[in-house]
């Protein structure tokens, strides 16, 4: 079977990767014993076996209980090349990487901190692996937009360190349109702007993140199935989804692979991408993501692989000349 070997191959980008779920129960045991952080589970087997999650929020709890051992840039420059140095095994050539400072600003780390060892990383993956890397802010959903609009103005005078900004965290209860003040702000600002939405929640998220927030990409979009209309805006526009299978199928969005509809929403016209979203959470990195679906999915061919590979990017908020030399 050479579908494997192909699936792994070929030169990717990665556009939906929180780099807080990058983070392995080995390396928050280890930062947690370096900073004096006490951790509720006695071990890494313990941590692991606590992966068990029945929807979104089941993960959020232990994914933000999890970054509480990050406190220094050392701890961010570590977490960051760690998944870079992982994703160039990967063949990943492009990375576009997720973090969300409120999760550390609220326990008094300063966004100055977190953003400078995430950065230093994503620069030294280019000398050390040739890949390209870039930030996207994330503001949490579940907080005020006050909230997203204070981190915004922390922000301001390391703009120059991030490509774009985003929105995560719970969705059902927090539609796009509760940020749109904020994400105005950005626009203007010149930052690219993308928005978790449809993942759990309804369609109507997935519009409004197009209408009210401008986003330039939807971060999963999987429930836009149930809306043709929808399906139909998104192919005309070429508006990229960044699906992550893996993550969908440990959250329950699907009960198995099998049931997946990437196949579907790529036959429909879509730009989807393929991506790990939290690779230490969900069991994968972004090729066991390809090669796990692929298995899943026989339909699922090298043609299709070789229109998500190229989709990815396409997709990219990288410079026109480093798309030109990837395709
Ligand atoms: C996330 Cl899977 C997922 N969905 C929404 N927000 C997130 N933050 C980290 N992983
Ligand atoms: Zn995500």
């Amino acid at each position: 079977e050479r579908l494997p070997g192909l699936l792994r191959a070929m030169p990717k980008a990665e556009l939906h990767i929180h780099i807080e779920g990058s983070l392995e129960p080995e390396m928050i045991f280890a930062l947690a014993q370096r900073n004096g952080v006490p951790l509720p589970y006695a071990s890494v087997e313990e941590l692991r076996r606590a992966y068990a999650f029945t929807d979104l929020q089941s993960f959020l709890d232990i994914y933000y209980a999890g970054a509480s051992v990050l406190l220094h840039e050392q701890d961010f420059y570590d977490m960051a090349r760690a998944y870079l140095a992982r994703a160039a095994m990967d063949n990943v050539a492009h990375a576009e990487i997720f973090f969300d400072p409120q999760t550390h600003t609220a326990r008094g780390v300063h966004i100055e901190t977190v953003i400078n060892g995430l950065h230093r990383a994503c620069a030294d993956a280019r000398s050390s692996h040739g890949l390209s890397a870039s930030l996207i802010l994330c503001f949490l959903r579940h907080l005020s937009e006050e909230d997203a609009l204070a981190t915004l103005e922390q922000a301001l005078p390391l703009l120059d360190r991030i490509v774009g900004v985003g929105l995560d965290s719970s969705e059902r209860g927090h539609p796009p349109e509760k940020f749109a003040r904020v994400f105005e702000r950005c626009r203007a600002l010149g930052l690219h702007v993308v928005a978790h939405a449809g993942e759990e929640g309804p369609p109507a998220y997935i519009w409004s993140a197009l209408d009210v927030l401008q986003a330039e990409r939807i971060d999963h979009g999987v429930q836009a199935v149930h809306d043709p209309a929808l399906m139909r805006r998104l192919a005309d526009e070429r508006i990229p989804l960044t699906v992550c299978p893996l993550s969908n199928l440990k959250l329950c969005v699907f009960p198995r692979l099998a049931d997946h509809n990437l196949l579907q929403l790529l036959e429909a016209g879509l730009a989807v991408t393929v991506n790990s979203d939290d690779p230490a959470y969900f069991g994968g990195y972004v090729n066991d993501n390809f090669t796990q679906l692929f298995a899943a999915v026989p339909a699922l061919t090298a043609r299709h692989a070789y229109q998500l590979a190229w989709n990815s990017f396409e997709a990219s908020f990288a410079a026109e000349a480093d798309k030109r030399a990837w395709h």
